[in-house]
């Protein structure tokens, strides 16, 4: 496998992306992944909600059940996919070099990442923002106040942009603290070596369980940054790129068609509208289109669930409420195109 510098794929990107499609035989990636027989995720090292694994290697969580999705769509088995634990400094390199196939690890959509690394973003999962966590003992009851802080945060991550604008942007000064581990990044704010712990809001949530006080803490009202989450392919392999588009898409429709993990069974043998008829697989053909077989998304409804089924499911026990992530039917942004 070959180990890829980010500075390299700065220059190269979209020529090392085609190679690692291509895998030197002209192989597509979905016929690679079926050929191993499940898909290579790239997940965090330890994310509650997001990508996370138990004791047993279990691994669990809205980014996760992505991957699960697309595993489900392409084997009819939500099982058949296998987890890489990426630091944010390592995730581009391993989707480039073709070491992983999808990279779904609460990763923010940008213009730069979008046109300089050979790689494309599916999707958004979840829309997020950056946010910022103190000590409730600190005093402080805005950002505002914290000039001259020493703030943690982890290395290769838009966050460390963010929070250099935000300051400059302000007239403050600061002093950055950036580890490669979130952990670390935890352990050191825990420590009392930062007053400010930031980075995206979903992370604060998660990472706060991993303190040693969690409700001697804060998070601040100000949110400094847009961090649309979602998951990554490598450019070139447009089959590849729709099947984890339609994924994520798939499960956003299933909500919004009210089609659960529950009720999906019994489409089968019930009248259901055009629409569900599309989503289930009993009218069209467009699992076929898309590489696969017809009842895809039913598959994936059927092992994952809808989104609101994964959201509840993972991201709710933190404490986060749907918010902009709900429906755009019911008030949210989350709007998927239509399977027609
Ligand atoms: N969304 C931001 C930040 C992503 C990020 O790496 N956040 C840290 C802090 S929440 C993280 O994922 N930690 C978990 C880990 O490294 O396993 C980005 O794409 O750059």
């Amino acid at each position: 496998m070959k180990k890829l510098t980010l500075a390299a794929l700065g220059v190269a990107g979209a020529m090392i992306a085609s190679t690692a499609m291509a895998d030197g035989h002209g192989n597509s990636t979905l016929a690679q992944v079926k050929e191993k027989g499940f898909v290579q995720c790239g997940v965090s090292q330890g994310l509650p909600g997001f990508s996370n694994a138990d004791d047993s290697g279990n691994w669990t969580g809205l980014d996760v059940d992505l991957c699960r999705g697309v595993a489900a769509a392409v084997f009819g088995d939500a099982n058949a996919v296998k987890f890489t634990p990426l630091s944010a400094k390592q995730r581009f390199t391993a989707l480039a070099s073709g070491e992983i196939d999808i990279l779904s690890r609460n990763t923010t959509w940008t213009m730069t990442r979008d046109t300089q690394l050979g790689l494309n973003f599916a999707g958004v999962n979840y829309y997020d923002g950056q946010g910022m966590m103190v000590p409730t003992a600190l005093g402080v009851s805005s950002a505002l106040e914290l000039d001259g802080a020493n703030i943690c945060t982890n290395t290769g991550t838009t966050t460390e942009l963010n929070i250099t604008d935000f300051f400059r942007a302000n007239g403050m000064s600061f002093n950055l603290v950036a580890f490669e581990k979130a952990d670390e990044v935890v352990a050191a704010y825990d420590s009392g070596r930062c007053d400010v712990y930031t980075t995206d809001r979903s992370g604060l949530a998660a990472q706060r369980g991993k303190l040693t006080a969690p409700d001697s803490h804060m998070v601040l009202s100000e949110i400094i940054s847009k961090e649309p989450l979602g998951p990554v392919v490598r450019q070139g392999d447009d089959q590849w790129f729709n099947i984890v588009r339609w994924t994520l898409n798939a499960m956003i429709n299933a909500e919004e068609l009210g089609i659960t993990s529950e009720n999906v069974n019994a489409t089968e043998f019930n009248d259901v509208s055009p629409s569900v008829a599309r989503l289930v697989g009993k009218e069209g053909n467009f699992g076929e289109e898309l590489g696969l077989d017809n009842k895809w998304a039913y598959n994936i409804i059927r092992q994952v669930g809808n989104y609101a089924e994964s959201y509840e499911a993972n991201v709710t026990p933190l404490g986060l409420a749907r918010g902009v992530n709900a429906l755009w039917s019911d008030g949210g942004i989350l709007y998927a195109a239509p399977i027609r």
